[in-house]
């Protein structure tokens, strides 16, 4: 494989450089495009595409070709209920133990008699659904390798030349038509020799071949699970096609195109049927047509925001050297910009209305067993997973979140009744597509109830995005107040403080020492984190009531449970108090920093709380000086805070060290292990540095860092349905676009400077300068 001379322009560049193999570059900028000049080497370095269910990781073999496939319903497991019988009648002496500082003794009581247990092995668990292996034997003279994931077009592709052929392959799924589709080319007729696969892990699928097509299926789980099936069909243009035994072989062929269809029965339906009718409707279709229709829809998406920062020389090399580079110190702007449209691509290609919201691995997942099961932990993954889907317009592609949410409820509102004797609905740190809600695990992790309390902020911001109210009214508001009706039964009251306290429970996953000795605990009456996510959860559905002009009573009664909720604390060291009392931490720089939660994605410590914000600031710097940010996803919301905090150098420097550290070649987010979340909570980091609207005002480049001289975003979303663009340049703005899509009020900020409109034309654009007097 013969790989081209750097050119001299980027030799700066290449200085930075350890490894000249992935020194190579092209005459024309990369752009939106990932790639590289070598196959991938693992699954980690892969490439993704994805039509909100159907998806496949692309390894770009010469020889070998390997399509690892993901469907995003394939599941083992199936609806339990696990509690503990004791838990409702030990609640009360739990709590008993911790208002008298009985860490311990509460937490082997709690362990012992509230949560329950998951069935272990087999766990239930998200798996993949297969594999295509296209065999294309020895080739000789390989020179022009490419493989490339295109995320202006959502396509892969992977082109080489072998024996004077250039070959070239294809791949895209589509959601349009409900199917993954290869298309395999060479300039030379007759040049198309392979033989294809399609198998699954585990062996034990059951493989058919019925002429061109081959049809996978398999109760997975060893029936305990959903039932799957896959079909793969061949369509052939000159040359032969033959069957032998699980495999089909193609000789002398022009080009192939092949499609593959999957389905399980976990939304009712039978899998061989729907499979079935989506195949022979696209084999009825051109493969023009088809890839056309694909790109439309996902431009419908991807088309609504632009993002420039400017441009520089490693536009023109490979992801892999870039991100190396970047590890060297190498400043590439276009890199950032093409990591921040990679979310909102993986966002698209991973949650579509109608299905599955995107797990921890959005839905691509390796094997049969992936980490935390790719499951739904609901602690802090998810809805970081959707923080850039309304502010980067994708507003849509939140539904199937709520939904699954939605769907928790009847579970959820049997754990509030039997678990805590309480009404409304409770789940806690993480759930299946089983819909699990009762407490389990160990206490560090399992005693924490506010997963649905915290899942209504994301529901809440679809509203004060959207605006529609029908939705509000048949879908957000009813999970918002049973949500709220069980944080009010599950308040109690402090008897030192007198005021209302959230617990059993904890600040995820960090513990703290036991005054005066005893080791480690994690339990209390009165996490910080907990009276973050209630307060915004009483303060939106009182919002929320008041727009649909119901619930009175209730509404008092929230009003009431506000007034006595304890507040936040600052410490006596000016950090914000993450439990009740000022423990020792032994992990001072814990991935979690959940008492931040009102800095981000709440809006209770914001420039209108200064005191509060100067806390928040120590806090997070406490934490980065004890080694904090050590995930993907945890340096991803750090980036969050510093934008919050209005801090954009501190925020850059963030966003640099999660390129550098939690970044793998192929874009993805390392936790590790690949992480989805990281990806989206940095995509969101990014649009929080140009664009704020969380404490009433739509604030424009709240924290723009220097490194970003002149630029522009376009598209993006405020509260309130405000669309705005922003142009700048030598670091200050020079013209802003605002289209008031629901005619509200705008309060506009930027540096310092304030106006109000008290009324705003639906569907109008209004045009402001940096001085924010209006242009027209
Ligand atoms: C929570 C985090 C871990 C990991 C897991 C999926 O438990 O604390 O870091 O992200 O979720």
């Amino acid at each position: 494989m013969k790989s081209r001379i750097l050119p001299v322009m980027a030799f700066s560049f290449c200085l930075l450089y350890v490894n000249s193999r992935m020194a190579v570059s092209q005459n024309s900028p990369s752009g939106m495009k990932i790639w590289f000049n070598h196959p991938a080497v693992s699954w980690n370095d892969a490439l993704p595409v994805g039509n909100g269910s159907l998806g496949a990781m692309i390894f770009g073999g010469v020889e070998k070709e390997h399509l690892e496939l993901n469907e995003s319903s394939v599941w083992t497991g199936e609806p339990r209920w696990d509690a503990n019988p004791e838990a409702l009648k030990s609640l009360p002496e739990v709590r008993k133990l911790l208002f008298r500082g009985k860490y311990k003794e509460a937490e082997e009581l709690a362990q012992k008699s509230i949560l329950g247990k998951k069935p272990q092995n087999p766990a239930a668990t998200y798996q993949a659904l297969g594999d295509i292996f296209l065999d294309f034997g020895p080739q000789i003279n390989l020179n022009n390798y490419r493989r490339e994931l295109d995320i202006e077009n959502a396509t892969a592709s992977v082109s080489y030349t072998a024996g004077q052929v250039n070959y070239r392959r294809e791949f895209f799924s589509s959601a349009p038509d409900h199917a993954m589709v290869i298309r395999l080319t060479a300039d030379k007729t007759g040049s198309i020799n392979f033989t294809i696969h399609l198998s699954r892990q585990g062996n034990k699928a059951t493989t058919v071949v019925t002429g061109n097509e081959i049809d996978m299926s398999e109760h997975i789980g060893d029936g305990i699970g959903v039932k799957m099936f896959s079909r793969l069909k061949l369509i052939v243009d000159g040359g032969t096609t033959n069957s032998n035994g699980d495999s089909l072989s193609v000789q002398k062929a022009n080009s192939v195109t092949i499609y593959l269809t999957a389905a399980t029965d976990y939304f009712g339906g039978d899998p061989s049927i729907i499979t079935k009718s989506r195949l022979d409707a696209v084999t009825t279709r051109s493969y023009s047509d088809i890839r056309r229709d694909h790109i439309t829809d996902y431009q419908s998406f991807f088309k609504r925001v632009e993002l420039d920062l400017g441009s520089g020389d490693g536009n023109y090399f490979t992801t892999d050297a870039r991100i190396t580079a970047m590890q060297n110190g190498y400043i590439d702007p276009d890199l950032i910009e093409l990591y921040y449209q990679f979310g909102r691509y993986l966002l698209i290609s991973s949650s579509r209305p109608g299905g599955l919201p995107a797990n921890l691995q959005g839905i691509w997942a390796d094997g049969l067993q992936p980490p935390w099961s790719a499951d739904y932990h609901i602690n802090i993954n998810i809805q970081m997973n959707y923080w850039l889907s309304e502010i980067t317009n994708l507003d849509e592609l939140q539904l199937p979140f709520i939904d699954f949410i939605d769907a928790l409820r009847p579970d959820a509102r049997r754990t509030a009744r039997e678990v805590y004797g309480m009404k409304g609905i409770v789940a806690h740190y993480t759930t299946d597509p089983w819909h699990f809600t009762e407490p389990t695990g160990d206490i560090v992790y399992g005693m924490w109830p506010m997963g649905i309390a915290w899942s209504c902020q994301n529901i809440w911001d679809h509203y004060l995005f959207g605006g529609d109210k029908e939705y509000l009214r048949t879908k957000s508001y009813p999970i918002m107040k049973e949500a709220s009706e069980f944080c009010i039964d599950w308040l109690v009251v402090n008897p030192r403080t007198g005021f209302l306290v959230s617990g059993p429970s904890i600040s995820p996953e960090n513990s703290f020492k036991i005054p005066g000795g005893g080791g480690n605990a994690s339990m209390v009456m009165g996490p910080a984190m907990d009276h973050m996510i209630i307060r915004d959860l009483l303060q939106n559905t009182i919002q929320a009531g008041i727009i649909l002009d119901v619930d009175k009573p209730f509404r008092m009664k929230m009003e009431k449970t506000l007034e006595k909720l304890s507040p936040i604390k600052i410490g006596s060291d000016g950090r914000i108090l993450e439990w009740p009392e000022e423990f020792e931490e032994p992990e001072p720089g814990h991935r979690h920093m959940s008492h931040l939660y009102g800095l981000h994605p709440g809006n209770q410590i914001t420039q209108h709380t200064p005191e509060l914000l100067a806390a928040a600031r120590k806090t997070i710097d406490y934490r980065l000086a004890n080694g904090g940010g050590h995930t993907g996803w945890s340096r991803a919301w750090i980036i969050n805070f510093f934008a919050r905090l209005k801090d954009g150098e501190k925020a850059y420097e963030n966003l640099l060290a999660l390129l550098k550290k939690s970044t793998m070649n192929n874009l993805f987010d390392n936790h590790p292990p690949f992480q989805i979340d990281g990806n989206f909570g940095g995509t969101a980091g990014i649009t929080e540095m140009l664009l704020q609207s969380h404490s009433g005002e739509v604030e424009l480049l709240p924290a723009l860092p220097s490194a970003w001289g002149k630029g522009h975003i376009y598209g993006l979303m405020a509260r309130g349905g405000f669309q705005v663009d922003i142009d700048w340049e030598n670091g200050k703005l020079t013209k802003t676009r605002i289209i008031s899509k629901l005619g509200n009020p705008l309060k506009l900020t930027y540096s310092g400077q304030f106006i109000e409109m008290k009324n705003t034309d639906k569907g109008k654009e209004y045009l402001f300068g940096p001085d924010l007097k209006s242009l027209k």
